[in-house]
């Protein structure tokens, strides 16, 4: 370990790191330290063993400390720790790129390398812009986002997204022309649905609304996670996906697919778009693709907007976007190796074989005190309770704390509690699980 902070930090050891996405005062007099990981779970400065129910943050899909990752990553710095991919390569970004592709829906072989989700997302959207000028539509710039929808932390991913603190907060700086479809949660209809809920696929003829306020001519693309799950794990109703392509390919809008968190094998499938059976034109990944061991992301699109930007004279450059650190040598080293893992152990379906025994565990809190409702797809569970009053969030924070006190980390959003573990998760790790949350909702008043 390198950490030179006491396992046990005085409150003034903790004050620098500003931390993200966290309650600071909250966390700094009471810190949650983590200092090891392996397998399925973390141990705590304290050495408390924690079972890790989320993948890190729905990123580590082939569990912590894999021996095969960490030595690739050790290799590749060795040997090159830095090549840059502005007018230059090195050959296992291309080897990676095209062992993607094999893996891809179909079409899906062109692949952008980014290094975040949020990175992604900006990616995807320039792209979507820049194929609808290539092809002399260059008055397409229009997005179509959704409510709740969470596409990171950038201006055009906050922008299109549809996270209403990001909204309140930043909302004056915000991509103009972007419009939102409405989000697919229904409690009313669909609460304990198991798997896809059966209501609501209507939902995704507001597009057609959209596109006649707009007009089709100035939309680029909507954007849409399959399954959403920084709100709380939201599921697209059965066909609506399907119904979301048909009306994009009708008016000629490119449909964009965020797998950042279904990417990778969550879904049971590779990507969602294989386990729903919906093709997109863009696809953003990020976290599982390097098992959250080196930060990357890829954006994969079909060939014909690859194909779109390929003219003019032949040296110019077709799309004016890149990242230094796009497709890192030791990312890339991270990658593959975490690829190889996910072939050789099936982890990419693993979530679909699994599903039926984590939908019963997970449905079994159903009728607990405040659980207003339980979603499931794939490794995917929320467990939604009721907010108490006047105070939104703090119950299934209460949760949250209390789980990681008797050794499962959960993860709360609002008042959802989520759960995404690794994809090496087994029947016993679920059990416990499921176990431990149960009682800690029994006794959260
Ligand atoms: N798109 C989607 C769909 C995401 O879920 C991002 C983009 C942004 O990725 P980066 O790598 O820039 O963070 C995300 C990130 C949670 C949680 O618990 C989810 C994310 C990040 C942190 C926490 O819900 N998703």
């Amino acid at each position: 370990m390198n950490a030179r902070i006491s396992p046990a930090p005085a409150q003034s050891d903790l004050e620098a790191f500003w931390m993200p996405f966290t309650a600071n005062r909250q966390f700094k007099a009471n810190p949650r330290l983590l200092t090891r990981a392996e397998g399925m779970h973390y141990w705590t400065a304290d050495g408390r063993q924690v079972i890790d129910a989320v993948a890190g943050l729905w990123c580590v899909n082939a569990g912590h400390g894999r021996r095969e990752i960490n030595e690739a990553v050790a290799r590749q710095l060795s040997v090159m720790e830095y090549a840059p991919a502005f007018q230059m390569g090195h050959p296992i970004a291309f080897e990676l790129a095209n062992r993607l592709a094999a893996i891809a829906p179909p079409g899906m072989d062109r692949v952008f390398f980014t290094n975040s989700g949020s990175e992604s997302v900006d990616t995807a959207l320039k792209i979507a812009i820049g194929y609808h000028r290539a092809r002399g539509a260059g008055q397409r710039t229009r997005f179509i986002g959704r409510e709740k929808g969470y596409h990171g932390v950038g201006f055009g991913g906050m922008s299109v997204g549809g996270m209403v603190n990001n909204r309140k907060f930043f909302g004056s700086s915000m991509l103009p022309g972007v419009d939102h479809l409405p989000h697919t949660l229904d409690i009313g209809h669909n609460a304990f649905s198991r798997g896809l809920p059966q209501w609501g696929m209507h939902l995704a003829n507001e597009l057609e609304r959209l596109v006649a306020l707009h007009d089709a001519s100035t939309i680029a693309a909507v954007i849409v996670e399959p399954i959403s799950g920084s709100a709380g794990v939201l599921l697209p109703p059965v066909g609506y996906l399907k119904r979301l392509r048909e009306i994009c390919d009708k008016y000629d809008i490119l449909l964009i697919f965020d797998e950042v968190i279904t990417g990778f094998g969550r879904a049971g499938k590779p990507f969602a778009a294989q386990a729903f059976d919906v093709t997109p034109d863009l696809m953003t990944t990020a976290k599982g693709l390097s098992n959250g061991a080196i930060p990357m992301g890829a954006v994969f699109t079909q060939r014909k907007v690859y194909d779109a930007f390929m003219q003019g004279p032949e040296n110019t450059i077709e799309l004016f976007h890149g990242y230094t650190y796009s497709a890192h040598p030791v990312a890339c080293a991270a990658a593959l190796a975490t690829l190889d893992i996910y072939t050789k152990e099936e982890l990419l379906t693993r979530a679909a074989a699994l599903s039926p025994t984590w939908e019963d565990a997970v449905h079994s809190m159903r009728g607990l005190p405040h659980v207003i409702d339980v979603r499931n797809y794939g490794l995917i569970a929320a467990v939604e309770l009721e907010p108490s009053a006047g105070t939104p969030g703090a119950r299934a924070f209460e949760v949250f704390l209390k789980c990681f006190e008797r050794g499962v980390m959960v993860r709360q959003t609002g008042d959802v509690i989520a759960l995404s573990p690794p994809l090496i998760v087994e029947r016993g790790h679920i059990a416990q699980i499921v176990e431990t949350l149960s009682q800690v909702i029994r006794e959260t008043a």
